[in-house]
């Protein structure tokens, strides 16, 4: 089974992403034919500093393998090393609808959050996620419960094209995890967990010190009453807690429950808390030692790519006869 994701390259990464992505892209190599890419081009689609993506793609990759991606049991590349997938975005934007873009809530909110320019690179994002999963003949996306209509929409530009042209892409599904699919900020659980929260003091970041997690825990927002339960309408605070425990335990949120049923607020969040630190600990040290080797990174990502470029040139070649673009095969 051929199995895509893409991750933004950022020194930010935090528990949201941890558990809502970046694990399954590990379990993803035991189950199939895994590629993950650094999307360095979508991250031109908002204000950005030109060194510091460089960096960031760097952070991203060292943070990957610390998480336990492989490249010996998967690709791992810098999408902008493969040039496939820019064509390939141009080509399904004929095929892609304009409304459907002006639908999507990921564009609503970033365009109202810039300050200077809403480029037609963010309106354009989504086409350019459905070239990266469709480039590879992707079945399976692994992504939290924010890209679920990002997905759909590949599904959709995927359909069209293969109505129009032929039959020429596999239609993808996503595979969005049960428990953890969407981490709420801990100091307005109303919001989901986010790099570009307004302020950190909600957000576990993977490469924070243990008392820095200890800390952003027991800060972290409750809601009234004492009951540990789980209902995310009437207690979010709480309930985003449950859910960080199950998954990052790996048990079902009842079971959080039933183990906690009885006891207080606080020994729960230093439970939490504890559990986190624990979780973490091993990823931030294993980056520590990862993120100097530049060049080994560099390598990485370049053998990475080579092997990606095979399979997306593949693709457009098929892309490219079937629309009539270029010589005749
Ligand atoms: P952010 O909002 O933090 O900037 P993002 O979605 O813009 O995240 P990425 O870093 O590319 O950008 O996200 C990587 C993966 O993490 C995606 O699959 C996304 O669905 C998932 N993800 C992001 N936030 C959360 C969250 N709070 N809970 C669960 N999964 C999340
Ligand atoms: N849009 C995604 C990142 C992303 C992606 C992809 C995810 C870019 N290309 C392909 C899955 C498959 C985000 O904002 N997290």
């Amino acid at each position: 089974m051929r199995i895509f994701s893409g991750i933004q390259p950022t020194g930010r990464k935090h528990l949201g992403n941890y558990i809502g992505a970046i694990r399954q892209y590990v379990d993803g190599q035991e189950r199939g034919d895994a590629i993950y890419s650094i999307v360095d081009l979508h991250a031109t689609t908002v204000s950005y500093d030109p060194a510091e993506l460089r960096r960031t793609v760097l952070d991203t990759t060292a943070m990957l393998l610390a998480a336990g991606v492989d490249p010996e049991r998967c690709i791992l590349f810098r999408q902008s090393d493969v040039h496939e997938h820019t064509e390939l975005c141009w080509l399904l934007c004929s095929v892609t609808a304009h409304g459907d873009l002006n639908r999507m809530h990921q564009f609503k909110e970033k365009s109202a959050r810039q300050r200077e320019l809403v480029s037609a690179g963010l309106f354009v994002y989504p086409v350019l996620m459905a070239a990266d999963i469709l480039a590879y003949q992707t079945e399976e996306v692994p992504v939290g419960d924010d890209q679920r209509q990002h997905v759909e929409l590949t599904r959709e530009i995927a359909r069209r094209f293969n109505e129009r042209f032929g039959e020429t892409f596999v239609i993808p599904r996503h595979r969005i995890p049960e428990v953890g699919a969407r981490i709420m900020d801990l100091q307005e659980p109303t919001s989901k967990m986010s790099t570009t929260a307004p302020s950190d003091a909600g957000v576990i970041l993977v490469l924070d010190d243990p008392d820095t997690i200890r800390t952003k825990v027991k800060r972290a927002v409750t809601d009234t009453g004492r009951e540990i339960v789980r209902d995310p309408e009437r207690k979010p605070g709480i309930s985003n807690l449950i859910e960080i425990l199950a998954a990052v335990r790996d048990v079902s949120p009842q079971q959080v429950e039933a183990e906690f049923e009885g006891r207080g607020y606080g020994e729960f969040k230093q439970a939490v808390a504890e559990a986190v630190v624990e979780y973490l600990a091993p990823v931030r040290e294993r980056y520590e030692e990862l993120r100097p080797d530049e060049a080994g990174l560099e390598r990485t990502l370049r053998e990475g790519a080579d092997k990606a470029r095979e399979i997306a040139s593949a693709t457009m070649r098929q892309v490219r006869a079937a629309m009539g673009v270029g010589p005749t095969p």
